[in-house]
């Protein structure tokens, strides 16, 4: 039977996730580690330590090397052969810049010689910013000002311009270094990049992953020109193409053919952002769903009924690749505010769980605003929480109370923020270390009145690239495989216990003291 490939290319990791699609099966799944695995790179957590003024940047010949050796490692658990469709997902806003010579060496790779040998010498930038930089402050200003302000980049793009998005790190390079901007030739997401490397030609930057640029228009999907000529001088002829992600970009290159053991007809779908790839993965690429996942930070994402941007300019709008639009938001106060409560009082799981068994929801009013650290949904910068309520209470004299108003504050705040989506969730899908706290579930699907089903995917992006590159490849829809990858634990479900007005006095208490 033919078998799926997806490739998950994440900040710490590179794996790899083969399906079965007539058997609906994970037939082989292998990941290589960079700090573990590529040791020689001094990236022990995936990016270059100690960048300065807030830059972080990767190695690309990294991510070479651990394409690689994950397929290495791959061809010893299943037949590369038998390997039809192949697509990924990259960690999403990191750039690749290539000079003039890489056309011709992507296409003609040898294979006595390492991707990585051979494509260093292609790199205009010998290393590249990733999605934790955060060094472009005077970059987004100057592209919002020159285009008209926030709002004009936020209704262009789907976001204002951010520090991490590709566009202003672009513009920094620009500035920093303008010969080597000159001598750059093409500019690739991480995704684009190693989809180019898999087909041996430039691949086309898809919807999902090209709206984290602030340099794509939502309307009509092709790069804007003025948010292009805010950014750098000769962008356009630097960017890949733009295509949806149900487009397939070409046959797996010789390269891998002889290497690896791929057959040639292997066909590659275009790659995603680990975040689009997820949302299929998830099996939630249709509206009505929402994901929550609940980590260092919590993200809350779903696929969006309407075209709209977040007019406040917290949220984002991205592709999703099962067509129309997705939403994200991130929020910087997730695990690390619910571990500094539960470290407060000497607390592990289970009694912070049963704290919240035995406490109201609505918390007869208390409320915390529960930010430990500059918060960017919404934008404030707190670096302790605000507890307001009867005087125990904001004393933290109260522990079930305390707990209970950070997990609702947590998730108020979340609904607060996602009103702009217009989504009208019947269900919920929460997943992230969090998740398995019954309690927590409870809060979930009482803040926000729908049903909560938890779902523990650890490997969501690989498996919606492997669904996405079979439905593009095979005769499999989405949906059909969607029912067959992404099953649900319906016994852990939570329906809400209490009606929506439980929490209207803590929702407008929530909305005034943050605009205070
Ligand atoms: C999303 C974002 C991260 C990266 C890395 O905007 O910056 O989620 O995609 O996972």
């Amino acid at each position: 039977m033919p078998l799926s490939l997806g490739i998950d290319a994440s900040t710490q990791s590179v794996s790899g996730l083969v399906i079965d699609t007539c058997t609906g099966s994970i037939v082989a799944q292998v990941s290589v580690n960079f700090g573990q695995d590529l040791p020689q790179y001094n990236a022990p957590s995936g990016f270059i330590p100690g960048g300065k003024n807030g830059e972080v940047h990767a190695d690309p010949c990294m991510w070479l090397d651990a394409l690689e050796l994950m397929l290495e490692r791959l061809g010893g658990e299943c037949d590369l052969s038998r390997i039809e469709a192949v697509s990924g997902a990259g960690q999403q806003h990191g750039s690749v810049y290539l000079n003039a010579q890489w056309p011709q060496a992507v296409k003609h790779l040898r294979t006595d010689c390492t991707l990585a040998e051979q494509l260093r010498g292609c790199l205009s930038r010998s290393t590249s910013p990733i999605w934790m930089d955060t060094s472009t402050g005077d970059e987004c200003r100057e592209i919002a000002r020159a285009v008209g302000g926030d709002a004009v980049v936020c209704s262009k793009s789907g976001s204002v311009a951010i520090e991490r998005f590709t566009g202003p790190q672009i513009r920094r390079f620009y500035k920093s270094d303008p010969e080597a901007y000159a001598r750059t030739a093409r500019i690739h997401l991480v995704s684009s990049f190693l989809c180019s490397v898999l087909v041996g030609c430039d691949a086309p930057v898809d919807t999902g992953d090209g709206a984290g640029m602030n340099l794509l228009a939502l309307d009509g999907w092709q790069w804007d020109e003025a948010l292009l000529d805010a950014t750098a001088p000769g962008l356009s002829g630097r960017l890949p193409s733009v295509a949806t992600g149900n487009q397939v970009a070409g046959n797996v290159s010789p390269y891998f053919v002889q290497k690896f053991g791929f057959r040639a007809d292997a066909q590659v779908s275009v790659f995603t952002g680990d975040n689009p790839s997820s949302l299929v993965g998830m099996g939630a690429s249709d509206p009505g769903k929402v994901v929550i996942s609940l980590g260092t930070s919590d993200t809350f994402f779903a696929a969006m009924p309407t075209v709209v941007a977040d007019p406040d300019g917290y949220g984002h709008v991205f592709g999703n690749p099962n067509g129309g639009v997705m939403s994200l938001q991130c929020f910087i106060n997730g695990s690390l505010a619910r571990e500094a409560v539960k470290a407060r009082f000497g607390y592990d799981w289970d009694a912070f769980s049963t704290a919240l068994e035995q406490s109201e929801p609505g918390n007869g009013g208390d409320l915390m605003i529960p930010f430990f650290q500059p918060e960017i949904s919404p934008r404030i910068t707190l670096s302790a929480p605000i507890l307001k309520g009867g005087k125990a209470f904001e004393r933290w004299e109260q522990p079930e109370k305390v707990i209970r108003a950070c997990v609702e504050g947590q998730f108020i705040n979340m609904k607060l923020r996602s009103t702009w989506m217009r989504l009208e969730p019947q269900e919920i899908y929460l997943t992230g270390g969090a998740s398995k706290s019954s309690a927590i579930a409870q809060v979930v699907a009482d803040v926000f009145q729908a049903r909560v089903i938890r779902i523990a995917v650890s490997e969501s992006v690989a498996l919606g690239a492997a669904m996405r590159a079979a439905a593009n490849t095979f005769s499999d829809t989405l949906a059909e495989l969607t029912a067959r990858f992404c099953q649900q634990d319906e016994a852990s479900a939570r329906q809400p216990a209490v009606e929506a007005s439980a929490y209207d006095v803590l929702t407008d208490s929530f909305r005034q003291c943050l605009a205070e």
